[in-house]
């Protein structure tokens, strides 16, 4: 696609006149800005829950899963991961539904990298 906006440009002046304009515009691909979703410890969720979420939601494997869990849970907060504005939105409405739903004060938040 770097070659899609040459623009090649013959004067209605007859052939052999040699005039063209070629003009080269850098495409702009910028990179989108990530945002890390941030899970919130409390004293009421239960250990297992958060495990599970972590697994359901980010696709994490039970390891790792058990990892992140014992972050928050030690230091207060802890990233489950880092996406696009409207997948780490997605991510945190469905852990706030699933924590809703199951009657569970869990809070998720996201903010930019
Ligand atoms: N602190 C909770 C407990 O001991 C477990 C927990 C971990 C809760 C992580 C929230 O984001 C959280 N039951």
């Amino acid at each position: 696609m770097a070659e899609d906006n040459d623009q090649d440009q013959e004067g209605g002046t007859g052939p052999g006149q040699g005039v063209g304009v070629v003009s080269k515009t850098a495409p702009k691909t910028k990179r989108p800005s990530l945002y890390k979703v941030l899970l919130l410890n409390d004293d009421y969720t239960p250990q297992e829950f958060v495990v599970w979420l972590l697994q359901a939601v980010f696709k994490k494997d039970p390891e790792e899963a058990v990892r992140i869990m014992l972050h928050v849970h030690q230091s207060g907060v802890g990233v489950c991961g880092v996406y696009t504005y409207e997948i780490a939105e997605t991510k945190v409405a469905q852990v706030m539904e699933l924590s809703r739903r199951n009657q569970h004060p869990l809070q998720c938040t996201m903010e930019r990298e």
